[in-house]
């Protein structure tokens, strides 16, 4: 399976991570998916030149356990700039699929925002296994090497802002 769909973004927009240190929270639901996206974002991250040493993974059993992860990642590590969370929510008969995908996004939003930094939402949100597959190295790239670089940027971007 292609894991990365390099031409989704362009090399020299892309910020050096050279000194940034960055969690990935990985659901183990659905984990042929996830653990697809988990390999996109840290081959990006070592890409653009994050330390191995500067890369937490962590992994939570489903993606429901995203938000509550992440928030323990940036209450643990006061060095972390940034957390990457990776699910992959498929439909099924029951309405499981509406209630951890509003639980998840709103979640990780109010996480963010309480710890003021950068948590990335990389879930795949699929009416099947292979739209999923398409957008985890498929035919529509990997969702994780997008959340990768959207974490690179945002933490380049903070910094800006707040001139360190
Ligand atoms: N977690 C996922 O990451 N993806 C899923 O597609 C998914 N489907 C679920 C379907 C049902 C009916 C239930 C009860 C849970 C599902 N979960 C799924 C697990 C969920 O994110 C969480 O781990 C559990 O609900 C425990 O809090």
């Amino acid at each position: 399976m292609k894991k990365t769909n390099l031409s989704d973004h362009d090399p020299n927009q892309v910020p050096s991570g050279k000194d940034f240190r960055i969690g990935i929270a990985v659901a183990e639901w659905n984990k042929e998916i996830t653990d697809a996206l988990a390999a996109g974002a840290l081959e990006t991250l070592r890409r653009y030149d994050v330390a191995e040493d500067n890369i937490v993974l962590v992994h939570v059993p489903g993606s429901f356990e995203l938000t509550s992860g992440a928030d323990l990642m940036l209450r643990n590590d006061a060095r972390l700039d940034a957390v990457i969370c990776i699910g992959c929510v498929i439909q099924g008969e029951t309405r499981h699929f509406d209630f951890i995908c509003e639980a998840v996004s709103q979640g990780i939003t109010n996480v963010a925002l309480k710890h003021g930094k950068p948590v990335i939402f990389s879930l795949l949100t699929t009416n099947n296994t292979e739209q999923a597959q398409d957008r985890a190295g498929g035919k529509h790239g990997n969702k994780g090497v997008e959340g990768a670089v959207t974490a690179l940027k945002m933490i380049a971007l903070q910094r800006q802002l707040e001139n360190k």
